[in-house]
């Protein structure tokens, strides 16, 4: 049967290669973002495998996020997954020196707009009685790293939020869990870093990070399970990472 997925943060990384990889496998997607070029490129390319719909709205703005989701045809209204993907970290600074916009926007866009898009998508999975939310945590929200503060605080609470969307959506016979990559190859840095693409490949320097389609393997393996398998909470580093802290930048991985 084809189900229908909407994917937040589609135009980049992690959230464009699951809607990749969803789209060869028998989900109608829909594709969110900010950047309307970046969604239209994608619907063009996708759409020789599925039907595409897409939604650009900034996840901060509560009044769009409903308006959006509401808009949806009735031939997108039934979401069976949501991938809660977009996301970002702004600055790595220590606590002291942390710039306010950098703080304002991480709790905005990480924490409050996965709150908004679910809080927009939930009742009709409760109608249904079935859903499958999907919540991008991070190493992050597990280990907290030196100058990650406020980054590490928004993913700790979506690790919260995912425990706690579990239980209360669980007399409905909705699925809730959360996959929590380490270093993963994307724009990420790049964001982090206000585009010094220098600071942001410096990351990655000598080690073989994860690529957003490995991220998006496993996203399909998970929504792919039978129905009363839920995979609750996964955490997945590159082979040369061990924690937010002890990466081998020496491998000689291929
Ligand atoms: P990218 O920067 O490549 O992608 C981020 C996506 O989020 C973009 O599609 C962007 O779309 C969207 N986004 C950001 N801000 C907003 C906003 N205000 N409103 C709507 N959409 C927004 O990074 P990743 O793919 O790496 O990140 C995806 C998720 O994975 C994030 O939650 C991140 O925290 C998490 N993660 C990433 C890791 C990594 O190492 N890369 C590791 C662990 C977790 P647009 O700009 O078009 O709006
Ligand atoms: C992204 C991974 O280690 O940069 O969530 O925080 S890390």
């Amino acid at each position: 049967m084809i189900k229908i997925a909407l994917v937040t943060g589609a135009t980049s990384g992690i959230g464009r290669a699951t809607a990749r990889i969803l789209a060869k496998n028998n989900y109608k997607i829909i594709l969110c973002g900010r950047r309307e070029d970046r969604l239209s490129e994608l619907e063009k390319e996708l759409s020789e495998f599925t039907e595409i719909h897409t939604l650009s709205f900034d996840v901060r703005d509560k009044k769009a996020v409903f308006e959006s989701i509401n808009s949806l045809p009735s031939d997108f209204s039934k979401i069976d997954v949501l991938i809660n993907n977009a996301g970002n970290a702004h600055g790595l600074d220590s606590i002291q020196n942390g710039d306010l916009d950098d703080w304002d926007a991480m709790i905005d866009i990480n924490v409050k707009g996965l709150l908004y898009v679910s809080k927009a998508i939930i009742p009709r999975m409760i109608e249904q009685k079935s859903g499958h939310i999907i919540n991008i945590g991070s190493t992050a929200g597990k280990e907290v790293y030196q100058n990650g503060n406020v980054y590490c605080a928004t993913k700790f609470a979506v690790d919260a939020l995912n425990k706690g969307m579990r239980m209360d959506l669980n007399p409905y016979g909705i699925r809730v869990g959360a996959i929590h990559p380490g270093m993963v190859e994307t724009e990420f840095s790049e964001v982090r870093f206000k585009g010094d693409s220098d600071r942001a490949a410096n990351v990655y320097k000598g080690l073989k990070p994860l690529k957003p389609e490995d991220i998006a393997d496993i996203i399909h393996f998970v929504v792919s399970r039978p129905y009363h398998v839920n995979i609750a909470d996964l955490i997945v580093m590159p082979t040369a990472q061990a924690s937010a802290t002890v990466v081998n930048r020496t491998s000689t991985l291929k």
